[in-house]
């Protein structure tokens, strides 16, 4: 065969063989992306993430060769948060392959992208915020509680003992709310907190004269595990109290307010042992990519 005739043969079949590469789509170029949790399917309940702050947030972040997970430290104490990566050694139409072998279904749908692991079912949303957030690495920064700073008496968050309804947000840890309110010689005073049973926020209510002297203190005499505390005014003027969870872990939204009560009588508060508390959410990262 002459040299010529090899040419003619070889050029086509190496043309086709290049194009055949050209053509297998880049799978992978349609899942890099930062990407927040929004929602888990988990053992055939759904759980939506989508009101969380994002110090509770977990986020995503999937390059060519790994998917890493990104959560806040869990008590959000610290200015540290977890980094878990996990190496990706190819992406087919409809799976992302780990390179221990492992793999995750996944699909776009509407922007998101939804991932199915074990049957639970993971929608992460597009995220274009820094990775870490500035909250994650600074316990200080709330980012939904407008009247922080109130975690001493001097920046006391003024409630009117009308029954507004405050609602607040437990944050870091360690984080107190107080709150001023004006009382009268002879009236009563309801202050209580409310917050979403599903938070299993524990909270308590601690009262304090204007020289800052305990005066009294609540922690379930409320709904669930919420403070109810019922005072009667004995010296008319500008008393705090303050809001706290029970355990270090406590964070969450909760409404507070302070009313005046009209009846002559204290209400019974049937003492009651310290009740245990459901355990907290699981920890979000070990339902992914495991
Ligand atoms: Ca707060
Ligand atoms: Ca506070
Ligand atoms: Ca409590």
């Amino acid at each position: 065969m002459n040299n010529l005739l090899k040419l003619l043969i070889i050029i086509p079949i190496a043309l086709f063989v290049l194009g055949c590469e050209e053509e297998t789509p880049d799978y992978a170029a349609d899942i890099i992306n930062t990407y927040i949790l929004e929602s888990i399917e988990y053992m055939g309940e759904t759980f939506d993430f989508t009101d969380l702050p994002i110090e509770d947030a977990m986020l995503v972040k999937i390059t060519r060769d790994e998917a890493i997970t990104y959560e806040n430290d869990e008590d959000h104490c610290e200015d540290t948060y977890s980094e878990e990566s996990d190496e990706i050694d190819g992406v087919t139409e409809t799976a992302i392959l780990f390179t221990d072998g492992s793999e995750t279904e996944y699909s776009i749908t509407g922007g998101k992208l939804r991932l199915v692991e074990d049957g639970d079912v993971i929608i992460l949303a597009a995220y274009n915020g820094t990775v870490p957030p500035a909250s994650w690495t600074d316990p200080s920064l709330l980012t939904n509680d407008t009247y922080e700073p109130n975690n001493e008496i001097a920046t006391a968050t003024s409630i009117a003992a009308g029954g507004t309804i405050q609602n607040h947000y437990l944050g870091a840890c360690g984080d107190e709310d107080y709150f001023m309110f004006s009382a009268s010689a002879g009236v009563s005073y309801i202050m209580e907190t409310i917050s979403p049973l599903d938070q299993f926020l524990d909270l308590t209510l601690a009262l304090y004269s204007g020289n800052g002297s305990l005066l009294d203190t609540d922690d379930d005499g409320g709904t669930d595990f919420n403070p109810s505390l019922y005072w009667t005014c004995q010296t008319s003027g500008d008393y705090y109290f303050v809001i706290e969870g029970f355990w270090d872990d406590d964070i969450g939204n909760y409404s507070v307010s302070v009313v005046e009560s009209s009846a002559l009588v204290k209400p019974t508060v049937v003492p009651e042992e310290k009740r245990a508390r459901p355990e907290k959410k699981i920890r979000l990262s070990e339902l992914l990519f495991n």
